[in-house]
């Protein structure tokens, strides 16, 4: 079958099983074709598959919605602040000189990058908008490294889901699955507003999901893990948010 045809059946299929039998019969449909997030057990577990299934078969490839240069808000609403600790003093003292992306798991090559290597690898900038599941959001000019760029420099292997991000934090972390990874509006960022990454933004890196809610652009990240798999992550749900309560797939 063409790529075209599965799609549309799957797109027919999907919806149709949502509104005809419910939605036990759509997360049956998505179980088959392999569109299951991480948290599609339980209770939810139908609603959050049928919103991921449905994502994932009608808008792969769609694009954020990026904003012309006069709609970067004066006043970003900046929400944490910097992880309190030692180790992130030390780091911000140093310039953040000696801070490393580790990335391990699933890949051929395991890289260990500063920012000035990523700066190094590739750059992209987008004007695209930080919503919040509070309600509020704002829009600025991001800056960074697609996260394609880094993952083709590991090496991926070809059974590869999803990748995992790990900040700073103590509990920092979430998953995004390979669609997501290899979008071109997914960025690994240290620029922002044609300056360095403010730290209360999450410098010195952080990763721009502009497709999903604000809590899974992560800020202060220092890990990417391949994985075919979330089993052994948290509760295996996908995220720090995900084992919260969240939904894993939070697409805006
Ligand atoms: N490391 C880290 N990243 C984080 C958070 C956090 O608490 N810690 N909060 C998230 C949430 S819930 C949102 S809405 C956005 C807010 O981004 P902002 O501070 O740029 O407004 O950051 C996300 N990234
Ligand atoms: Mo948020």
């Amino acid at each position: 079958m063409s790529p075209i045809s599965r799609r549309k059946l799957l797109t027919g299929g999907v919806v149709a099983a949502a509104g005809v039998a419910g939605l036990a019969a759509a997360d049956r449909m998505a179980r088959r074709f392999g569109l299951i997030p991480p948290d599609g057990g339980g209770i939810y577990g139908p609603g959050e598959t049928l919103t991921y299934a449905a994502q994932r078969v009608m808008g792969k490839h769609a694009l954020a919605r990026e904003f012309p240069r006069g709609m970067i808000s004066k006043t970003p609403f900046m929400n944490e602040v910097a992880p309190p600790n030692d180790e992130f003093k030390r780091h911000r003292a140093a310039g953040f000189a000696d801070w490393r992306l580790v990335v391990d798991g699933m890949v051929a090559r395991p890289l260990s990058l500063s920012v000035a290597d990523l700066r190094a690898l590739a750059m992209r900038s987008q004007i695209t908008e930080v919503v919040c599941e509070e309600g509020w959001s704002y829009v600025a000019e991001w800056i960074g490294t697609p996260l394609h760029e880094v993952l083709r420099e590991a090496g991926t292997l070809p059974q590869v889901r999803y990748i995992v991000y790990t900040a700073m934090e103590k509990d920092g972390w979430e998953s995004i699955d390979m669609a997501d990874a290899l979008h071109p509006q997914t960025l690994l960022t240290w620029g922002m507003n044609d300056g360095d990454l403010p730290v209360g933004f999450g410098g010195p890196l952080r990763m721009r999901v502009p497709r999903q809610l604000g809590y899974k652009s992560l800020k202060y990240i220092m890990r990417l893990t391949a994985t075919d798999s979330m089993k052994g992550f948290g509760k295996g749900l996908g995220g720090a948010a995900a084992d919260g309560g969240y939904s894993w797939y939070a697409g805006i």
